[in-house]
């Protein structure tokens, strides 16, 4: 069986998908890395592939998977027994339907709310455009609100799916982390750091945002308190899809 991942470093999509690869321990993957800021991997091979023109894709044989939280519920459905269990065996529908629920929110709450701020904040920067402030007004305050519910829900629980670190947690991860690069995330928010100190010392975390972290830093003020480089100062092309 091969296994394939067209990725991109600076994604925080992309690192999901890493994330459930290091806490499975799964490594025989073939890597692509795609250039988002050229955008030269709009091939039509690989449109043909990811009709969206999107990564994380991935291709395991003759099948084609994108969307990062599909492939990381794929990997957990393939390789249930390897590595760290993400998908918890709960023991009724009830649980099993909040469990659910908190894995969807994610991505409908909380996603659609740091996506736009951190576009404003560090990709528009980063590409030397002016931040729109409209932008930020609406999305600013739903992500606070986002981060208050979850520090509220980390005050009753230990872990964002429930009693013990699952996919939910990994879900979450690399956008929290993306959120401190914008605002005080943490700032009285204790349950929250206290839930990000424990997940962040996970060997996979540590593994997985080397990458993020050595683009990022070389393009945004401040992301490790390291001199930026204006990104793609001599590129051409749309650079807007980061
Ligand atoms: N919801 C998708 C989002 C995928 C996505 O937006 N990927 C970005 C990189 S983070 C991309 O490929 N952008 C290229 C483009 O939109 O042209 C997922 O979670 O995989």
């Amino acid at each position: 069986m091969t296994l394939k991942l067209w990725t991109a470093a600076l994604s925080w999509n992309c690192l999901r998908v890493e994330l459930v690869l290091a806490e499975k321990g799964v490594v025989d993957v073939e890597r692509v890395e795609v250039d988002l800021v050229r955008r030269t991997f709009k091939t039509p091979d690989f449109l043909e592939k990811s009709i969206y023109g999107k990564v994380p894709l991935f291709e395991v044989d003759d099948v084609l998977i994108f969307e990062s939280r599909a492939i990381c519920r794929y990997l957990c459905l393939k390789y249930p027994d390897v590595g760290s269990h993400l998908i918890p065996e709960l023991r009724n529908p009830e649980e099993r339907g909040v469990w659910e629920m908190r894995l969807l929110l994610e991505a409908t709450e909380f996603d659609v709310n740091i996506s736009p701020v951190f576009a404003e904040t560090i990709i528009k920067p980063a590409l030397q455009q002016t931040p729109d402030e409209v932008i930020l007004a609406r999305h600013q305050p739903r992500l606070e609100t986002c981060l208050d519910v979850l520090n509220k829900t980390l005050s009753e629980i230990p872990f964002l799916g429930g009693q013990e670190f699952s996919l939910v947690d990994v879900f979450y991860m690399p956008g929290i982390y993306c959120a401190t690069k914008c605002i005080d995330v943490f700032g009285n928010r204790h349950a929250l750091k206290k839930w990000w100190d424990g997940v962040s010392e996970r060997k996979a975390w540590a593994v997985g945002v080397v990458s993020l972290d050595d683009f990022w830093v070389r393009v945004s003020p401040g992301w490790k308190s390291s001199p930026p480089v204006a990104l793609g100062e001599e590129e051409e092309g749309n650079r807007a899809h980061l």
